[in-house]
């Protein structure tokens, strides 16, 4: 399909509500209903003067980040406990289609969520033209500040497929990468990152209608991708790393051909180094999912998602077919690659 359709299918309203200014997407006056805080002006473009705390660390210390100890660049553990907590109480709102109460209630959780871990987050709200008409979505943008401003995502979609014939919670899909993504959050946030960490919570991944055709899905990462190109943030964003369905109690997550093959390698690599060479798989895939957004706009990108799920788009995708395990394997090797992720990028500009 052509980029205009693949666009036009994305809305003509957005705007910014919580701590900070969304990196793009128009102003435009939000429902009456809502609580707005004023946006901060647009960031600067990239190449504009740094802030004076990033200016401040590397060349004063003279130290590179290749030779920091690894105890300063350590990062936090992953409690697998908490993170369930977070998937159960998901899976407790029911289903949760955008536009639905249901996500609105998972909104506020995992904003209430934020908020207790001490993480800054705001909504970047818009309208999306869907096959059911015009409808409200938001996706979640949380920050933990780095030493430099440019950025590392992690994200994932907190919506569940939208099913008219069965009861659908989503456990793995949606809700095990949201789960994974909050937790992630509260360890990242103990943490000296060199970049600045982004958690990204994206509504409408899933296709409104049935079939998975576009432009009828990734409405949220569509948005956000096109938000940041038009407010000249784009080249901020360092590398995404997108989680999808990776509760799955069998989990085995196969390497995509369509995420960027050195981002790929430095995770797989993490994953072997930490024992789970088992879970991440050298088997190729080919993924369709909100990372081919960022891909398509020149983001390094690794989509890190088990599609080999029996329960996948079934009313068995619910908390039998989930477990912890899987949410600690992925939320370790997250943890294991970010420093590596750090030292590439780091790299590439020293
Ligand atoms: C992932 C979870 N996706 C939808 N729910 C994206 C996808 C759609 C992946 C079709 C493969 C095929
Ligand atoms: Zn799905």
């Amino acid at each position: 399909m052509s980029v205009q359709r693949w666009a036009a299918s994305l809305a003509v309203v957005g705007f910014c509500v919580g701590a900070a200014g969304c990196a793009g997407g128009s102003q435009s006056p939000p429902p009456a209903q809502t609580t707005v805080t004023q946006d901060r002006p647009a960031p600067p473009s990239d190449g504009a003067t740094a802030p004076t705390h990033e200016a401040a660390i590397a060349p004063t210390s003279g130290v590179t980040l290749a030779q920091k100890s690894d105890a300063a660049l350590a990062p936090m553990k992953f409690d697998s406990s908490r993170a369930w907590d977070d998937l159960r109480k998901q899976v407790g709102f029911g289903p949760r289609p955008s536009g639905s109460a249901a996500l609105n209630d998972t909104r506020n959780y995992i904003l209430a969520q934020l908020k207790t871990a001490g993480i800054d987050a705001k909504q970047q709200i818009f309208m999306a033209m869907t096959p059911l008409g015009e409808m409200m979505m938001s996706n979640i943008i949380a920050t933990i500040p780095g030493r430099r401003r440019e950025r590392i995502i992690i994200a994932s979609h907190y919506d569940t497929k939208r099913s008219p014939n069965f009861r659908f919670v989503g456990a793995s899909d949606g809700a095990s990468s949201t789960a994974a993504l909050l937790e992630l959050g509260r360890a990242l946030k103990g943490r000296q990152n060199e970049f600045t960490i982004e958690l990204l919570f994206l509504d409408g991944e899933e296709a409104v209608n049935w079939d998975w055709r576009d432009p009828d899905n990734t409405y949220g990462s569509r948005y956000y991708v096109a938000a940041a190109q038009k407010a000249n943030a784009l080249s901020s964003i360092k590398a995404l790393i997108l989680l999808d369905m990776i509760g799955d109690r069998d989990l085995a997550i196969r390497r995509d051909a369509n995420s960027t093959p050195w981002l790929v390698d430095i995770v797989w690599d993490a994953a072997a180094r930490i024992g789970q060479r088992g879970v991440f798989s050298n088997q190729l895939t080919t993924i369709e999912d909100d990372h081919i957004p960022f891909v398509r706009a020149g983001v390094p990108s690794v989509d890190i998602i088990d599609l080999d799920y029996p329960q996948w788009h079934t009313a068995q995708d619910d908390l039998e077919h989930v477990s912890a395990r899987s949410l600690q394997a992925v939320g370790d090797v997250v943890l294991a690659a970010i420093p590596d992720i750090e030292k590439k990028l780091a790299g590439n500009r020293e």
